[in-house]
């Protein structure tokens, strides 16, 4: 089995990927958290995204990356510097000088979050970025092109909607990716024969979707699930009062108008996706 280095691992999305990928990969966990209930094909490593040493040693010897680490909302310039921009840097330096050449990266829809919901995106339409936190995403997208292009890594970059059992609300019911779909899009990334750079959407198969995956269909994802099996059940509970405000016209929802955003996970900094 392939050892592959899973950061942010403590966090929610990474808690969902360590299910799906039990027993396809041995897992060595990273994050700056505490992870004490390893599976017998998993290994923790407490690390520090902002400290290149940390890093280079979290990534020794194994065969890839997923990279979930880093601030996962809006948050304020030095927590989003810090954990993914610096930390991002800090990640891929460590991927290229160890000799780990496959990194799946962790971006967002918020990359695109300016962009109008009746426009449908698909993944070469210019950058929009919603937030600090958005901008961050569209840095660590080109750090893997330019690792890509520069020293021969292969990145696919997932520009993630909501992962959880099921779509949350209106907005949901365009990006929603389940985790096993999640989880297949991927393992695409880790053992995809031809990626060099690329970049796909992370939804399931969303008939209210306003981005184009056909890179990701290229590439061979075959989502398994829908999000319109919760359409009717979503719709009815929906208040319309804000439906012409601009969380509520834009992609981005309410990122972009925010300055920060409660992390529902921890109140504090911290290094989850
Ligand atoms: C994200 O990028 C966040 O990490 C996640 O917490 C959600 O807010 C998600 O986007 C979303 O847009 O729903």
């Amino acid at each position: 089995m392939k050892q592959v280095l899973l950061t942010g691992a403590a966090g929610g999305v990474g808690t969902y990927l360590r299910h799906e990928l039990a027993g396809q990969y041995r897992l060595r966990l990273s994050d700056r958290v505490n992870i004490d209930d390893c599976r017998a094909t998993e290994e923790f490593m407490l690390s520090d995204l902002t400290s290149l040493e940390s890093m280079r040693k979290t990534v020794q010897g194994v065969d890839a990356i997923i990279h979930l680490g880093g601030y996962s909302v809006e948050g304020d310039w030095d927590s989003i510097l810090q954990a993914n921009i610096i930390g991002a840097h800090n990640l891929f330096e460590a991927a290229r000088l160890e000799g780990v050449k496959r990194i799946v990266f962790a971006s967002s829809n918020h990359a695109m979050g300016f962009y109008d919901r009746d426009e449908t995106i698909d993944h070469t339409a210019p950058p929009r970025p919603d937030s600090r936190y958005g901008l961050s995403k569209v840095f660590g997208e080109s750090l893997g092109q330019l690792y890509a292009d520069k020293y021969g890594l292969e990145v696919l970059s997932i520009r993630i909607g909501n992962v959880g059992e099921r779509p949350l609300d209106v907005r949901r019911l365009a990006i929603w990716i389940s985790p096993r779909d999640f989880a297949q899009l991927v393992s695409i990334g880790l053992e995809h024969a031809d990626i060099k750079s690329e970049i796909v959407y992370g939804m399931s198969d969303n008939k209210r979707a306003w981005w184009d995956n056909s890179n990701a269909l290229r590439l061979g994802y075959a989502p398994m699930d829908k999000s319109e099996d919760y359409a009717a059940e979503i719709l009815a509970a929906h208040n319309p009062d804000a439906d012409h405000t601009l969380p509520e016209t834009l992609q981005g929802g309410v990122f972009v108008t925010a300055e920060s955003i409660p992390n529902p996970a921890k109140p504090v900094a911290d290094d989850q996706v």
